[in-house]
């Protein structure tokens, strides 16, 4: 028994110092989730093992990450929230690079332009604590695309599940000393999936029948994604190395029940360039130089619903009554140096991004063609410094701080509608403003740790927070920007426990925060009638994180976790839309290296605590039963499994949003589905 718990010790310091599990072995879709290990902020996140899943996307994978969910609108492209910050108040990069979704109702938020299969891990910072990228006020999600090993190597991967869900990828690469290069593809594929209750999410029941789906389509494609990646790195001299990423993703015909349109297309092309040399002198241990550019271009329209084969369509000659093309492309650069002082460690950097966003909508005459997103320019220079130093033997510090000057600029006159709702004319506006933060880490014995951290961040209204302009019918209410808001500021506070044992492992975070200026939808009353607009609110956010590993005899594994956050608009004394509710999951799982099998309870409970000024619903709360098994022989990897077991109706509450086009559908959840996964690398 002693020699199991040993194991088990190691097992468990080789997944918190390197990232990786015993299970990661198993496992083909590799997702790590921990955070980075040279800074103390790695303290205030949480650390997983790689988990065999069937989700679709990164947005479905990380809600095993306590305190993170999702918001569902259709079979794939969930978007992230992390304790209840979603959207603009987020940072999701890809290897460091901005990237922006074109859709102006998110169809394909910034984690959708990415495959699973190259990715290598994610990162997670929770709370205002990254002083390294502007805007970073309620987290950060690092994702870092896979790198090649030493010499030829590749892997093949195919995933079947229920309703055709077809993922497969293939990569293969050479690493040598002084050139590396990795090639893949990856293809995804679905049919609308059904819910617990046996209907399609194209057949649910819908406020009005026109936007429904036509017959024949409700059980054609969900999605089809293909996505093509290559990477080579040169080493040019010691020390010294220049890495070229270049992908391009195309989706194709992506169903979105929740709103009124669905994707025709959505192309993504991304280029990331980066430059790093260590040890040029004995000051300066590294040097990194990155260049990024990216572009996605978004094709919407309702021809797969009953409204495109009305009158109005008929009228027009196209096989749509509405559609919305967009565009979006985000290029930056960053340059940063870590330079060693006799105390510690001192990071510099200069960042610079440019976002741009455009969007055409076309509606029924007599609106016709409008500029829903007027070509809207942000741009932002920023510079920071983070300090981290140890203070005796128990005690660590971390300090950082950033200014950042923000300009943005609407290129297209919508001031029409800004003039009718806001009275003002203004079509461009600049920010500047300074956050940084405090981190602290204790660990008073070798097993226990204690942190805590104070947070400050600004950032920026979005482009569609300020300047979206759509008119729409006369009886329904138009959506438009609000140019006056100011940028939204959040004051958080961290703290926390981890402990460290050979058979137990476990970590409870707390947060509040205090944000001034939130920015919130609410329906404005105007001259001739209302809108959905933009205004900036005062609130208050608390919640925490438990996160319980136990390591039993006879090789089990029990993992346990819980989230919550609680949320108020204190300048109108009410509860703030779109908080996720009490959340947990528990685990058992046997695991003997070579096969394992997991029964996983998932759950949540109801939100009661919801924005009724906004319609927001209530939701119930559920539960559901998952099963797994996997086995590895040789180089084959082979993982099986039943998700929703019980075939449970259940709906996630972050399913419910009120965007320009929310078809008044609530997304269900996936009921009993099977998958199967085998892998072959070499
Ligand atoms: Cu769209």
């Amino acid at each position: 028994m002693k020699k199991c718990h040993i194991l088990v010790g190691v097992c468990i310091l080789v997944i918190i110092f390197s990232g990786r599990s015993f299970a990661d072995t198993i496992v083909l879709e590799e997702i790590i989730v921990r955070g980075e290990r040279e800074v103390i902020r790695e303290e205030c996140l949480d650390i997983k093992e790689v988990r065999e899943t069937p989700a679709r996307d990164v947005g479905e994978a990380l809600k095993v990450v306590e305190g993170i969910g999702s918001v569902r609108k259709g079979a794939i492209a969930n978007d992230i929230v992390i304790r209840g910050f979603q959207r603009d108040n987020l940072n999701v990069f890809i290897d460091g690079m901005r990237i922006y979704g074109a859709c102006p109702n998110r169809m394909d938020p910034n984690s959708f332009h990415i495959d699973f299969a190259e990715i290598e891990k994610i990162s997670i910072i929770k709370g205002p604590f990254d002083v390294k990228n502007p805007g970073s006020l309620g987290g950060l999600v690092e994702i870092k695309t896979m790198s090649p090993e030493k010499g030829w190597g590749g892997n093949v991967n195919s995933f079947v599940g229920s309703y055709e869900n077809i993922n497969t990828s293939l990569n293969t690469s050479y690493g040598g000393d002084k050139f590396d290069t990795v090639l893949g593809f990856a293809y995804r594929y679905s049919l609308p999936y059904k819910d617990g209750d046996g209907n399609r999410i194209t057949e649910q029941d819908s406020p009005s029948l026109i936007n429904g789906y036509k017959s024949g389509e409700e059980d054609d494609k969900a999605y089809s994604i293909n996505t093509y990646w290559t990477k080579f790195g040169f080493n040019l001299l010691e020390n010294h190395r220049l890495e070229i990423d270049c992908a391009r993703q195309e989706a194709d015909d992506i169903i979105y029940p929740y709103l009124l349109m669905d994707a025709v297309y959505d192309d993504t092309n991304r280029l990331n360039v980066t430059y790093e040399a260590s040890g040029l002198q004995n000051r300066i241990e590294r040097l990194k130089a990155q260049f990024y550019w990216n572009q996605v271009k978004h094709d919407m329209t309702d021809w797969r619903r009953v409204s495109s084969s009305g009158p109005m369509a008929a009228y027009t000659g196209y096989k749509y009554m509405m559609r919305c093309y967009a565009e979006a492309e985000t290029f930056g650069g960053k340059v940063e140096s870590d330079i060693r002082v006799p105390t510690g460690n001192l990071t510099i950097g200069v960042d610079y991004y440019l976002r741009n966003w455009d969007a055409e909508n076309t509606l029924p005459l007599p609106i016709g063609n409008q500029k829903m997103m007027p070509d809207v320019d942000s741009r932002n220079i920023g510079t920071y410094l983070e300090y981290d130093r140890p203070i005796g033997e128990d005690l660590r510090l971390t300090v950082g701080a950033r200014f950042d000057h923000t300009k943005m600029r609407a290129h297209d006159d919508r001031t029409d509608l800004y003039s009718l709702y806001h009275s003002t004319r203004d079509r461009e506006e600049t920010d500047s403003y300074v956050g940084g933060n405090v981190q602290i880490l204790y660990a008073p014995a070798t097993k226990i740790e204690f942190f805590a951290g104070f947070g400050h961040v600004t950032r920026p209204p979005g482009p569609d927070e300020r300047y979206i302009a759509l008119q729409k019918p006369p009886a329904k209410a138009d959506w438009v920007g609000n140019p006056e808001l100011y940028p939204v500021k959040n004051r958080e506070c961290d703290f926390g426990v981890k402990y460290l044992g050979d058979t137990f492992y476990g970590k409870t975070t707390f947060f509040y925060s205090d944000i001034q200026d939130f920015i919130t939808v609410y329906d404005l009353e105007g001259p001739v009638k209302n809108a959905r607009s933009f205004r900036n609110v005062d609130a208050t956010f608390y919640g925490g994180e438990i996160n319980l590993n136990l390591f039993l005899p006879f090789d089990l594994y029990f993992q346990g976790g819980l989230s919550y956050t609680w949320a108020r608009d204190d300048t109108l004394d009410k509860p703030l839309s779109e908080i996720p509710p009490l959340q947990g999951r528990i685990a058992v799982r046997y695991d003997n290296e070579r096969c394992f099998a997991e029964v996983e309870g998932v759950f949540a409970d109801d939100q009661h605590r919801v924005d009724s000024h906004l319609n927001e619903e209530k939701t119930p709360g559920w539960g559901i039963m998952n099963l797994k098994v996997g086995m590895k022989y040789k180089r084959l990897d082979l993982f099986a499994g039943i998700h929703n077991v019980l075939d449970r109706q259940y709906f996630e509450h972050l399913s419910y949003q009120r965007d320009p086009f929310r078809s008044g559908i609530t997304v269900p959840e996936i009921g009993r589905n099977f998958y199967l996964n085998l892998a072959y690398g070499w």
